[in-house]
């Protein structure tokens, strides 16, 4: 194992991987911002090592100046986290090329997967199933045309070097075929520098179905089961459970050998996702695969009973993989939320401000993945997640439960959040019955934020009294005050719950 590992990263998920780099006896080296000088990752560290100004442009996407950081402090990994620079290929290489251990696949298993058609056309070869359609891109408007009258309307536009769906369209007759070609290229063009589309038929209706990898260098390449992602709004998951409730036994099996089979295609170690499209005959497609840990890594970790990030060290580090395919099924079920500092009330505009109060859930089966403390600055130059609230109980309806119960017991002011969403959903009777797909969402969002919500006496009343308190105290909300202030703050809160 490494002595030492640098995480290239911050917020949650950087504060995940020093977890397991402690649990493992790994020296852990944290890099910041000048933003995020006092951020509980950097606290969390061994030692740190500040990289520059608050845009990731002048800091976390400074891949060269991250990897001096590394030589400097004497680490021999460089674990990248999600998002970054995670899935840069250059980077992969560069850290390799510094004489240290890239925490994630080769960069050759990067680039095999960044470009959508060539990814299509390896699973393709390797009988991965795929939505039909090209696998060379589209020349121009009459081409396009031509090809969507063979495949049938509707059908997909879609950006060749894409993903989180920019440069996508779905045409669904040829009167807008030409007008939306050249809409998409010009999308693609912006987004990526790369004008090039391809042409899927287009599913309707379908779930967001993806199975966890885990691969060594031994040439063991394991599936963890899947999670169902169908809950998100504009390309943005925001819950995410394991099992999923339209995948049986057989399917589980097939899709995950069917994933693995895409993942040796890549030369692939360490861990990594392949997303599928499930559609409602229970068909699947492959779409993409994801180079890198995912933000909802949590709820394999608690169905698997497989710590991910501990074995992304142990693979990287050349240890074989201790377990086989025969001792991983799912056990029990996992719920996960993303706390966001989004408005729902408002579109789920982004909310700035300072962390003035912080009630954490806890009891049976619940796991918090945070970033933030009272005092945190929340601003605009990192991504919204705050946190990943995780539960874990034996059947789906108990988790459903816990999870309500777990975001009842959350209180955090000072930024407008996700959280009085995530409690609507968990009472929604579609949800509820798992009929989700994706556009389940924002077909039901008006609903969401709008009813007036059945469990908002613990929140009103905890708000209530983290203002008292804070009148009361002044500057209680400080990082330097009093422990005790924040706890008599909490029992003011659940006095005045108990008189409502
Ligand atoms: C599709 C599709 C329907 N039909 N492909 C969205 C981003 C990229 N990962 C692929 N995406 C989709 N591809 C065909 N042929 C619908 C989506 C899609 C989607 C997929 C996964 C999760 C959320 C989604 C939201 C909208 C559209």
């Amino acid at each position: 194992m490494f002595d030492s590992v640098l995480i290239a990263n911050r917020g949650e998920i950087a504060l995940r991987v020093i977890r397991a780099c402690r649990e493992l006896g790994v020296r852990s080296v944290a890099v910041y911002s000048d933003a995020d000088a006092g951020a509980p990752h950097v606290r969390a560290a061994d030692v740190a090592v500040n990289i520059g100004p608050p845009p990731s442009s002048e800091s976390y996407l400074l891949g060269d100046r991250i990897i001096q950081a590394a030589i400097s402090e004497g680490a021999q990994a460089i674990h990248p986290g999600y998002g970054f620079l995670s899935e840069r290929e250059w980077f992969a290489r560069a850290v390799r090329d510094a004489g240290l251990v890239f925490i994630g696949p080769p960069a050759e298993a990067i680039a095999a997967m960044g470009s959508k058609t060539a990814a299509r056309t390896l699973a393709v070869a390797h009988g991965v199933p795929v939505v039909p359609g090209t696998t060379e891109s589209i020349e121009d408007a009459a081409h396009a045309a031509g090809i969507a009258a063979e495949f049938g309307y509707p059908v997909l536009l879609k950006a060749a070097a894409g993903g989180g769906g920019k440069g996508m369209r779905v045409v669904r007759d040829a009167s807008e075929i030409a007008t939306s070609f050249a809409a998409a290229s010009r999308e693609a063009k912006n987004a990526f520098g790369d004008g090039a589309i391809y042409l899927e038929k287009y599913i309707e209706g379908p779930r967001h179905v993806e199975i966890q990898l885990i691969a060594d260098m031994h040439g063991n390449v394991i599936h963890l089961g899947e999670r169902e992602c169908s809950v998100q709004r504009r390309h943005q998951k925001m819950i995410e459970e394991a099992p999923s409730v339209a995948v049986s036994p057989s399917l589980r099996a097939e899709m995950g050998a069917t994933a693995v089979r895409a993942a040796r295609a890549a030369g692939y170690v360490n861990a990594g996702t392949c997303e599928f499209l499930l559609d409602r005959d229970g068909k699947y497609y492959f779409l993409e695969m994801n180079t890198r840990l995912q933000v909802e890594h949590p709820v394999t970790e608690l169905v698997s009973g497989i710590d991910l990030v501990q074995w992304q060290l142990r693979v990287a580090s050349g240890e074989p993989l201790g377990f086989t395919q025969a001792d991983i099924s799912p056990n029990g079920w996992a719920i996960e939320c993303r706390i966001t500092s989004e408005d729902p009330a408002n579109e789920f505009m982004p909310s700035t401000g300072r962390i003035s109060f912080l009630h954490l859930p806890s009891g049976p089966g619940v796991r918090w993945d945070g970033g933030i403390e009272i005092g945190s600055q929340v601003s605009l130059h990192y991504d919204p997640m705050l946190a990943k609230l995780i539960v874990h109980a034996p059947t789906r309806p108990l988790a459903i439960e816990r999870m309500h119960r777990a975001l009842s017991e959350l209180v955090i002011t000072g930024v407008e959040t996700s959280r009085e969403f995530h409690l609507r959903v968990m009472e929604d009777a579609e949800f509820r019955a798992g009929e989700i797909e994706i556009q389940w969402l924002e077909r039901r969002l008006a609903s969401l934020t709008t009813d007036p919500g059945t469990a908002d006496g613990v929140r009103l009343a905890a708000l209530a009294g983290a203002l008292l308190a804070d009148s009361e105290s002044g500057v209680r909300t400080d990082v330097s005050s009093k422990k005790g202030s924040t706890a008599s703050a909490w029992q003011r809160a659940a006095r005045l719950e108990s008189l409502t």
